[in-house]
């Protein structure tokens, strides 16, 4: 029997990703939690920027925008604004978001658009080699920094914290039916939901940093990641280097863009309505 979800995907396979990269995990996981969200294909807009991860709206049957690296978000919020019922999604890679499309992304935080921005962050730039990015763990090895890396990550959840995003949730790809749940709830959250989901790329980064094959950066995915609820419980010390995963915080009721936007232009049509009426000039 076909599986239900490969309505979801065009008819271009083979696919540019190497054996053992997480993205096909989670792009099962995204068809899996549109079948779960039940939106109709056509109300669907999936965006993304350059990179390995980014490749995945050539993949998957939705209206789709391939874009140019670090702008999906800008993209994506120019089509929100323009069709607010579309369901907004944003899938980028670490470098993408964090990096060159650092900026579009705090500030789609603090707009609190309601855009669902997906994360994978294998740590790592992938198409282009395995260069080190924002999200790159300091000590790990990468082309650019064959002795260690000496920079400080950011991490996702603070940042967007800071930056003033009303959902954020982490998850990874070895726990892919949590995943798929994940996706669910970020995209059920109204305003600007931020999923950074922890990935594999085994090419450009595994085989740098002693884990060579898939299997290695899936165990160690495994091995490294705690609940929010389980990290209650635990010391500074005992979370030192522990991937956190789950809904770390979700604020309602905060105005979203799109609405404000439309709001405004209702507004500033009738006043202007107003003064032809009255004879201004
Ligand atoms: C403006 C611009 N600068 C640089 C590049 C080259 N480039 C393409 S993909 C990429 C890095 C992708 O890394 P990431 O966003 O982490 O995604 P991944 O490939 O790991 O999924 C870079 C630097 C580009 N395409 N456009
Ligand atoms: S280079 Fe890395 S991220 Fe890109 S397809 Fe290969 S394993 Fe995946």
């Amino acid at each position: 029997m076909r599986p239900v979800y490969e309505k979801y995907f065009r008819d271009n396979i083979p696919h540019i990703w190497c054996a053992g990269c997480g993205n096909g995990i989670v792009m099962s996981a995204f068809a899996r939690a549109i079948e779960k969200l039940g939106y109709d294909q056509d109300d669907v807009m999936v965006v993304s920027g350059i990179g390995c991860s980014s490749r995945m709206t050539t993949y998957i049957d939705f209206n789709t925008l391939h874009t140019a690296h670090g702008r999906a978000l800008a993209f994506a919020t120019g089509a929100k604004l323009s069709e607010p019922r579309l369901k907004m999604f944003v899938i980028m890679g670490d470098g993408d978001a964090a990096a060159i499309g650092g900026n579009h992304f705090i500030h789609s935080c603090r707009r609190n658009i309601d855009i669902t921005a997906i994360i994978i962050n294998n740590a790592i730039y992938g198409m282009t080699g395995g260069q080190y990015s924002p999200l790159t763990p300091t000590g790990k090895k990468a082309t650019t920094a064959p002795y260690g890396n000496i920079d400080r990550a950011f991490d996702i959840v603070e940042l967007s914290r800071g930056a003033g995003a009303t959902y954020v949730a982490r998850g990874d790809i070895y726990h892919a039916a949590q995943l798929t749940n994940q996706i669910v709830d970020a995209a059920n959250h109204k305003g600007f939901s931020v999923l950074e989901v922890v990935s594999t790329c085994p090419i450009s980064y595994g085989r740098y940093n002693k884990m060579p094959k898939p299997t290695d950066m899936m165990q160690y995915i495994k091995d490294n990641t705690v609940s929010v609820q389980k990290a209650a419980t635990m010391t500074a010390d005992e979370l030192k280097d522990k991937i956190i995963i789950g809904e770390h915080f979700k604020i309602e009721n905060v105005p979203e863009y799109t609405e404000e936007h439309n709001k405004l232009v209702a507004e500033v049509k009738k006043d202007y309505l107003e003064k032809l009426k009255g004879g201004a000039k």
